[in-house]
């Protein structure tokens, strides 16, 4: 069974270094994947200094699910690790903990949510059953990516579309929180001004996709409740 590690990033530069390095040469990840989303900074330079096995580098910024996909789309790996390019404190603990329980069939998906307030990751558990239901941090079969509508795998709809079909065709998934990991938020990457606007265009992304995938559910994917 073949593993790969695929990592979308925009401009990323100073944090996708240290993620590379506990993917790259981890005993349970055969391959490892950057999709560098059309960044203007060093992602791809840095990425192959970090000895990625692969670095696709997009002309134009295509958005995440969309880079996502093209990652998938050149790997022929049966499980897929996703990560996020922006972690921080991020250790090679984090990667067995997320991909091994995948691997050892325990189940097909696992979503492990940034190490966040216990309140915010209670409520969240409360409401969705999982700490973390739009982490970008899963290892998934990719089984699970074929059964997601190709209109989801675009901007930030893609792990509200995964996690919401997850839960409706009763895949096992299991959830977890990386211990000590935290990752760079978009007002510190982009300003205040231009992160808070990505900010609302995510959330606005997250609730488009909520509403679009329990609009169509009935007719598209085999399931009425
Ligand atoms: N913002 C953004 N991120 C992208 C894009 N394409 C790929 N990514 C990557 O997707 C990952 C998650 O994006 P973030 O903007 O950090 O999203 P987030 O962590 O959910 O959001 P914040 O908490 O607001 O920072 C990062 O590794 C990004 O570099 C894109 O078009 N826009
Ligand atoms: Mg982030």
């Amino acid at each position: 069974m073949k593993t790969v590690a695929i990592i979308p990033a925009y401009n990323e530069e100073k944090s996708i270094g240290n993620v590379l390095d506990m993917v790259v040469n981890h005993p349970l990840i055969d391959e490892v994947i950057v999709v560098d989303d059309g960044s203007v900074d060093s992602t791809s330079l840095v990425a192959k200094n970090h000895n990625a096995s692969r670095v696709i580098t997009l002309k134009e910024n295509v958005g995440k699910g969309k880079a996502l996909d093209i990652g998938v789309k050149n790997t022929e790996a049966d499980i897929m690790l996703f990560l996020d390019a922006d972690l921080i404190n991020f250790k090679s603990v984090h990667v067995t903990n997320l991909i091994k329980p995948v691997m050892d069939n325990e189940c097909e998906m696992t979503v492990g949510a940034i190490d966040r307030s216990k309140l915010s990751l209670a409520l969240n558990r409360k409401l969705n059953r999982i700490e973390s239901p739009f982490s970008g941090m899963r290892a998934i079969k990719r089984s699970i990516w074929d059964i997601v509508p190709n209109e989801y795998k675009n901007k930030f709809y893609i792990e509200t579309a995964i996690t919401y079909l997850a839960k409706k065709k009763k895949i096992k998934v299991k959830p977890l929180v990386l211990t000590g990991v935290t990752h760079i938020i978009k007002e510190k990457k982009m300003g205040f001004w231009k992160g808070h606007r990505a900010r609302w265009k995510m959330h606005w992304n997250i609730v488009w996709a909520s509403a679009l995938l329990r609009i169509k559910r009935a007719k598209r994917y085999g399931f009425s409740n």
